[in-house]
């Protein structure tokens, strides 16, 4: 049979679909997002990613995951349906079903418990913010009636955030788009981290024009590496050194006076109270000598405008409050708060409002009814503390949480005391979870939803993330055509379980409504590429600072009444000495992962193949243990093993082992060996910080042993 020739028209077509697009597009869900991106599309398929070299934050960078980034959607282990269990919850067995009867599914159960025990017995769970998705979760939520957004907050940023609001009426975010003299990274990895669009290309390219670099890490990571004063200090003891600065600072009169003089609370209390911290008691906590806090300290006073990077470890154990008040403390005696090139005040671009977007109007009474109430947190946080959602399922305290629906997140692995959290998934009545492949928190699950994720669907990132603007992420090739956006499957649920009114015809109408003050609609927006508030600097000489005082307050002019400390103060380290865990055990993120996602990502499994705890040698030695042998790790809650890395960039008498590990190639019966590398096997939940309910995740008192010893 002869082949038959193609028309013109259909020859066209052929080469219309071979032909190699640019789009242009935003980096998202492989950490907070940021890089602009110029994708390669031919015939609905990315064969190609490079940095944009006029990315507003990147100017050309891109990073490892954001290169690997399109292997997530073409993945054979992406979910493909929504699924239904059958059987006991987590043998690993399910049955497809249709969207129809998912949505159904789970409308039928969160109504069902609602009407049983109320709409707080109900909890939306959300992990790090990934997208405009989580403020659609926040408004079905608080249109459902329930006062339990779930969220990691506690832990990533929250402390950061509201110890700013509750001192200086802001969160003070790091300026890196002016010049600083000084950068102070303070436990802040951001050539592996870039964390809330904070790119390291934009540090990096200020240090190349003779910024001064400060690092405050346990680890010798390749920026301090490249720092002028590395102080590699005992992982949870930064409230000590923060507030050893601020006696070197005040007590040599090294102040910004006027500032200080116009615009502080409480300085002569303060100054009076950090004479408890001279550097030379401070080097015993911290393992940083004095002459070096001494001789940082007196750089970081003396460079104008300086800045602080601050990171994780600063809000990851029970001190979260009182080491970010006391940088806070820092910034403002310094002079740095809201100048050019110092820790500033974002101002948001004109756009609809969060509050607004999430109609936190319709549920008045969330503060007084939210979990978290109960244990008298500090005012301000808004979503509730793992612990405590966990304390909840299981004991009731201060009622019953019965049902969750959960998006972008995987608490059997991110939150803490991980056997816990284990049981409180088992034994909710209901929960229904929306990911992109099946996880150990998925595999236990009553129904499991296959989400569109990035690339595949229309979303604007960085909304609520306090950095003064908004990136445009638009669809850059269709998703398969039976998975939906997150936002899609809310829009849908919410007309089920929610009044009706308050949800659109299609779920695209939120990123319109969210533009429509700055007189934009989704497309033009996309061809802006970005929105950025106006650059307004030292806006508290015009109108104070926004707290009672309308000055930054040292020391909390309302602390009696919350029951917070008035000053910051340094109580300890995390953990008390214990000669029988002599080390001390604390994590950072892996460059080439977010937290337990993409494992499954083989050309990132391939960069970073498995869990690895890295050891300095002498300590090493003293165990008997080699490169490459298997360690268990060990701490009062549990036990794990992971591989050694014998390295000189980590202090003797500490360890830093990998967090966010499971096995996507595991059992799924065994809910892929979610015990056995994974780092919150190790952490509890028996202590927490009052202010935020926060655990100890860094700063652990642990042991080693060579795998295979008894
Ligand atoms: N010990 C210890 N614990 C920690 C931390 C630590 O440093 N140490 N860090 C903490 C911090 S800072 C955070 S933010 C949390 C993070 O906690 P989580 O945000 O829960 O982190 P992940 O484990 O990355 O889970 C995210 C899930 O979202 C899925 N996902 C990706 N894209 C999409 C999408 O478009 N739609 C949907 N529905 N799902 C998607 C991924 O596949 C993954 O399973 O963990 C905290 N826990
Ligand atoms: N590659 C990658 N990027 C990410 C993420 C990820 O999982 N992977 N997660 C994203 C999220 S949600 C967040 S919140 C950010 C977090 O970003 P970062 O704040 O940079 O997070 P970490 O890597 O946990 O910690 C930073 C550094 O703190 C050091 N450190 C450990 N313990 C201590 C301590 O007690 N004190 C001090 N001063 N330093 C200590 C670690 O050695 C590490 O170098 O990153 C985001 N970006
Ligand atoms: S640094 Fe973050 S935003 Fe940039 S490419 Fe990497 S993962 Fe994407
Ligand atoms: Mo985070």
């Amino acid at each position: 049979m002869m082949e038959q020739q193609p028309t013109t028209h259909t020859r066209e077509i052929a080469i219309m679909k071979d032909e190699l697009h640019w789009k242009k597009t935003h980096c998202a869900r492989m950490d907070h997002g940021g890089c602009t991106l110029l994708i390669g599309v031919k015939d609905n398929r990315i064969v190609e990613v490079k940095g944009d070299p006029d990315g507003f934050l990147n100017k050309g960078y891109v990073c490892p995951k954001g290169l690997a980034s399109p292997d997530r959607l073409t993945h054979p282990s992406r979910l493909r349906h929504p699924l239904k269990r059958i059987g006991t919850r987590g043998e690993g067995n399910w049955e497809r079903i249709s969207w129809e009867e998912a949505i159904r599914t789970i409308s039928e159960n969160l109504l069902r418990i609602r009407q049983q025990e109320g709409a707080k017995a109900v909890a939306f769970c959300q992990g790090m913010p990934k997208g405009l998705e989580h403020f659609v979760l926040i408004r079905l939520a608080n249109l459902f009636g329930s006062p339990n957004v779930v969220a990691v907050q506690d832990v990533c940023h929250a402390p950061r955030e509201v110890s700013g609001m509750h001192t200086c009426g802001f969160y003070p975010v790091a300026d890196f788009h002016h010049k600083s003299r000084l950068v102070l990274l303070w436990g802040s990895n951001i050539t592996s981290t870039n964390e809330e669009g904070e790119i390291c290309s934009l540090l990096l390219d200020q240090m190349k024009a003779g910024t001064e670099l400060i690092v405050v890490d346990p680890r010798r990571t390749d920026l301090a590496k490249q720092s002028d004063r590395f102080l590699q200090i005992r992982p949870g003891t930064d409230h000590g050194l923060a507030l050893a600065f601020l006696n070197v600072i005040v007590g040599e009169g090294l102040h910004d006076k006027e500032f200080v003089e116009t615009w502080t609370h409480g300085f002569d209390e303060l100054a009076a109270h950090i004479k408890d911290y001279p550097p030379e008691r401070m080097a015993e906590v911290t393992g940083i000598s004095a002459d070096l806090i001494r001789e940082s300290a007196r750089h970081y006073a003396g460079a104008h405008p300086a800045v602080i990077q601050w990171g994780n470890p600063i809000e990851q154990n029970i001190h979260a409050f009182d080491t970010a008040r006391a940088l806070v403390c820092l910034m403002a005696v310094c002079g740095n708060l809201d100048v050019p090139g110092g820790n500033i005040q974002a101002n948001e671009p004109n756009i609809l409002g969060l509050g607004e977007f999430v109609r936190a109007d319709l549920i008045p009474s969330k503060r007084k009814e939210m979990i978290h109430a109960h244990h008298r947190t500090i005012p301000r946080l808004m979503t509730v503390p793992p612990a405590y959602f966990k304390n909840a399922i299981l004991e009731g305290i201060p009622y019953p949480v019965r049902g969750a629906y959960m998006q972008c997140t995987n608490p059997l692995i991110g939150y803490a005391d991980s056997r816990g959290t284990f049981d409180a998934l088992m034994k909710l009545d209901f929960f229904a979870i929306s990911d992109i492949v099946m996880t150990p928190t998925a595999s236990l699950a009553d129904i499991v939803l296959p989400a569109a994720t990035h690339l595949e669907f229309n979303d604007i990132g960085h909304y609520g993330l306090g950095h003064g603007y908004i990136l445009a992420r638009p669809k850059v090739v269709d998703p398969p055509n039976t998975c939906w956006p997150d936002m899609k499957m809310l829009n849908e649920l919410g007309k089920k379980i929610a009044p009706g009114e308050y949800w659109h015809e299609n779920y695209e109408d939120f990123l319109d409504a969210l533009l429509k003050p700055a007189g934009l609609s989704y497309s033009q927006f996309v061809e802006q590429g970005h929105l950025k508030g106006p650059d307004r600097f030292q806006k508290y000489l015009s109108s104070g600072f926004k707290t009672p005082t309308g000055k930054v307050e040292l020391r909390l002019s309302r602390a009696e009444k919350f029951q917070l400390r008035p000053l910051p103060e340094f109580t300890g380290p995390p953990e008390v000495d214990d000669p029988e865990y002599p080390l001390i055990l604390t994590s950072a993120k892996d460059r080439y992962y977010l937290h337990s996602s993409y494992r499954w990502v083989e050309r990132l499994r391939k960069r970073s193949p498995e869990p690895v705890i890295e050891i300095h040698p002498e300590t090493a030695e003293r165990h008997g243990i080699r490169e490459g042998d298997e360690v268990v790790i060990e701490t009062r809650q549990g036990r794990i093993t992971q591989t050694a890395h014998l390295t000189d960039t980590i202090r003797p008498d500490i360890v830093s082992a990998a967090y966010g590990w499971w096995l996507p190639e595991g059992r799924p019966e065994a809910q892929y060996e979610w015990e056995k590398s994974n780092y919150n096997i190790l952490t509890s939940t028996e202590k927490l910080g009052r202010a935020f309910g926060t655990p100890n995740l860094k700063g652990l008192r642990c042991r080693i042993r060579k795998g295979g010893e008894m």
